[in-house]
């Protein structure tokens, strides 16, 4: 079977590639479990050196790799540079992991005792739409670095990418079985990911509720399971904050990626005292947000993914209390205007649920202690920022915000060599950092008697 492969930005068939059946992914299991011994037998600078190999042969194909996610994502072209050069710093980032995993020697009588950060086995990593390239890689690079072989099930709407890693991993001479990409429907690789008692890990990033069904599937071999699921984050504007920068960043930060990104700052909550001034900062920066064809140098955002999600997206603006919205492109692709909504109240839908499009919603809080119980009234909790001139307050109210991760007068939230990751029903477990690392192992402890 196939699957066609369509251009975001002209609803054309830009290729179609394999979906992958049940025997085909059990084929692909069985061959990385099969690599694996000999995997985790490489001596740590021979697995390292191949890492940074992999790392090289992928920055030799950024522009192509990054040319192919404008075409299947509709990502900017600076953007998908971006995306691609994350995937080559990782790369080199875990190089370093396979000669410090190092265990603990813990004081003990009458012997030796001794620890060891045991590889798991085959990782299934199941990859989504919105990042084809970093997500694969914050998945498969750490899981390859601590020993693990990898069957990777890209989104079915954006495969070309991963196909194309897979591809540059041979290359690079990371032997055949150690990193496969295994295309096809969720409902079937990915299920399979699940059920099949050779994958010992399954690395999810998508919809929390395929990942609540994810986690119960592998309760039932205590699979381990790390899971990025969905945002709903906060952009927190106190008044004494610097409001022209605040206002400048906030379209980039709910608007990037059409705003198809878990960290996304959809919630926007300003002090009443300076809530009209910052709306009038924020209305020529939403206006001028530049919605172009993508492999314009000169465009911030690009279409959403399909005709089925931009209906999604426009039934959270119908009905809504529009404060302004900037414009996109007419014609064929999926275009959407980022827009600009005030909520009425707390209960609203756009409040409360994740849109994953290019749409912000607004409410004004009076004082920290309310800005702190309406950023943390959600089952979410993956990333945020707030902005304030007073430290102890930026303090005060990074701890309380339930948040795996948080800006401070920024908006960025993602840093390969820092944790990232979510609380609450964001999800569990962390990726990048070193904290990924450890999650890709399991501590064996031995002792030897004298
Ligand atoms: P999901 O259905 O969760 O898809 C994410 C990945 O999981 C895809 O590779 C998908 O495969 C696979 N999958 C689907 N059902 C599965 C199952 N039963 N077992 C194993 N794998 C399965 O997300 P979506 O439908 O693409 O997007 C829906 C909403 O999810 C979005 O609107 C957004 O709110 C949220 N979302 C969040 C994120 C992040 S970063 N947290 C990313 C994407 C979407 P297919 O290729 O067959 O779809």
């Amino acid at each position: 079977m196939t699957t066609d492969v369509i251009n975001p930005s002209t609803g054309q068939v830009l290729t179609s590639v394999p979906s992958l059946g049940v025997a085909e992914t059990d084929a692909a299991i069985e061959r990385a479990a099969r690599a694996f011994p000999d995997w985790r037998a490489v001596a740590p600078g021979d697995r390292a050196r191949l890492l940074r190999r992999f790392a090289a042969v992928v920055d030799e194909h950024i522009d192509e790799l990054a040319d192919l996610e404008v075409r299947n994502a509709g990502h900017t072209i600076g953007n998908a540079r971006w995306e691609a050069g994350n995937v080559r710093d990782v790369l080199n980032y875990y190089a370093g992991a396979p000669e410090r995993l190092i265990g603990k020697q813990i004081p003990v009588a009458g012997g030796l005792d001794v620890t060891f950060h045991e590889p798991l086995g085959v990782v299934g990593i199941i990859v989504p739409w919105n990042f084809p390239m970093p997500i694969a890689g914050w998945g498969f690079v750490p899981a390859l670095a601590a020993g693990n072989t990898v069957v990777l099930k890209p989104a079915e709407l954006t495969p070309l990418t991963a196909i194309r890693l897979g591809e540059l991993a041979l290359e690079a001479g990371i032997p055949e079985g150690v990193f496969q990409i295994v295309p096809g429907k969720g409902s079937i690789v990915g299920q399979r990911f699940v059920t099949h008692p050779a994958v010992r890990k399954v690395c999810f990033t998508g919809s929390t509720d395929v990942g609540k069904s994810i986690m119960a599937g592998c309760a039932d071999q205590v699979k381990r399971v790390t899971l990025e699921l969905g945002g709903k984050s906060a952009n927190i504007v106190f008044a004494d904050a610097d409001l022209e920068k605040a206002a400048a960043g906030a379209p980039g930060s709910v608007f990037d990626n059409a705003g198809q990104d878990c960290c996304a700052r959809s919630r926007l909550l300003v002090q009443e005292s300076v809530y009209d001034k910052f709306l009038a900062l924020l209305e020529p920066a939403v206006s001028s947000f530049r919605v172009l064809d993508p492999s314009d140098a000169a465009a911030e955002m690009g279409p959403l993914i399909s005709a089925g999600h931009r209906e999604t997206v426009a039934s959270y603006v119908d009905g809504a209390d529009v404060a302004f919205r900037g414009s996109a492109p007419d014609g064929d692709g999926w275009w959407f205007p980022p827009t600009v909504l005030l909520a009425r109240s707390t209960d609203d839908r756009h409040w409360r649920e994740e849109v994953f499009g290019p749409v912000l919603s607004v409410l004004p809080f009076s004082d920290e202690e309310d800005a702190i119980r309406l950023a943390n009234d959600t089952e979410y909790g993956l990333s945020g920022s707030l902005w304030t001139r007073d430290l102890g307050r930026a303090l005060r109210v990074s701890r309380a915000v339930e948040t795996g991760a948080l800006s401070v007068n920024s908006h960025s939230s993602v840093r390969y060599w820092t944790p990232f990751g979510g609380m609450k029903q964001s999800g569990l477990g962390r990726e990048l950092g070193p904290d990924a690392l450890l999650g890709f192992t399991d501590v064996k402890n031995v002792f030897i008697s004298m």
